[in-house]
């Protein structure tokens, strides 16, 4: 690629360095590792970034070694997008002091940490328009503490604290609908992007870092052992993903919605649930009402989202 070329046409043209190296403690096949692999080739130097606990941050931190080549802190679930708005303008004030030079600032936390936990300071940073990109990573449970439900849990699958017994049979409540929130900021770009599909999610996080004011990406990770399937299968399953419509592929740049992956003939939802050992209960008679709901829920959003995109406005 070209230097002054923002965007990458063809996965050749990634360049080679990583600046997210091997080594780290993440498990084999960890969905989130990828992302991170990833997003990590879309950067411009210098950047900054801030990472809020979870399984990320844990597994590439462990004292005395670090897996981030550029520039990296450790925060809270609370406070991780109030950190990166306070860093992001101290940058700006060492550049107008002749101090320093102004910084990309990457946050990135997991689901537990965005869609529940650090939900108030993102608002906050987000309604105060810092120039920063926030990417959630989305494993869809709190993993790193041992599979607890979080608000990305999707209805029906089995958590430690949604498990399948005789009382329930699996989440009973819906997965928040986080890029509705991030969008009711009006925010000038946020999209979702899928492991599955590098090059789009590389673009996706380059474009965020272009454009002024506070941007944000929703990218699925699957977890190997949450979701529990064989480490083999991360990629397929992102793809199933994506292909079933269970996690449409669009962006909205200054509120004009984009599908950038047209599912024009989805697989069966089954596809993807049947992957997974988190859903197995799914397949039983005494469940099947979750199981529509689910499939319901799917093409209602999927409806939705064509509506939106007819419309140009997300709300
Ligand atoms: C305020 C607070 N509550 C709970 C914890 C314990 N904790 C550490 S990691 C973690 C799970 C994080 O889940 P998520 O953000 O989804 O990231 P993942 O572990 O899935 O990568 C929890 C609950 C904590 N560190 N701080």
């Amino acid at each position: 690629m070209a230097a002054q070329e923002k965007y990458f046409k063809t996965i050749k043209d990634v360049p080679l360095e990583d600046y997210f190296t091997p080594g780290h403690r993440l498990c084999a096949g960890c969905g989130p590792s990828l992302a991170m692999k990833l997003a990590m080739k879309a950067v411009r130097m210098p950047t900054a970034i801030v990472n809020a606990t979870g399984c990320v941050e844990v597994s590439t931190s462990m004292f005395p070694y670090v897996s981030w080549k550029l520039p990296w802190i450790h925060v809270a679930f609370e406070n991780t997008a109030a950190v990166a708005s306070g860093i992001t303008e101290a940058f700006r004030i060492l550049e107008k002091k002749g101090r320093g030079s102004m910084h990309d600032v990457i946050a990135i936390a997991g689901d537990g940490g965005t869609f529940d936990i650090g939900l108030q300071a993102l608002s906050g940073a987000l309604e105060r328009r810092h120039k920063m990109l926030y990417i959630c990573y989305d494993n869809e449970a709190y993993m790193n503490t041992g599979i607890q439900r979080s608000g990305a849990t999707p209805m029906g699958a089995a958590t430690t604290t949604s498990p399948v017994g005789k009382v329930i049979s699996g989440k009973q409540e819906r997965k928040k609908d986080l890029i509705g929130i991030v969008v009711a900021h009006k925010v000038p770009y946020a999209a979702t992007a899928s492991i599955s599909h590098p090059l789009d999610f590389i673009n996706k996080v380059r474009k965020a870092l272009e454009i002024e004011g506070p941007t944000f990406i929703h990218v699925l990770t699957p977890c190997t052992l949450g979701w529990r399937y064989p480490p083999s299968q991360t990629i397929k399953i992102s793809r199933l993903a994506v292909e079933t419509r269970y996690f449409p592929i669009f962006e909205l740049e200054y509120g004009k919605l984009k599908i950038n992956i047209k599912v024009s003939k989805p697989r069966p939802l089954e596809e993807f649930l049947e992957a997974q050992g988190r859903f197995k209960h799914l397949f039983e008679p005494a469940n099947k009402d979750v199981l529509e709901n689910l499939k319901m829920q799917v093409e209602e959003n999927w409806n939705r989202l064509l509506k939106l995109e007819e419309i140009g406005l997300y709300a």
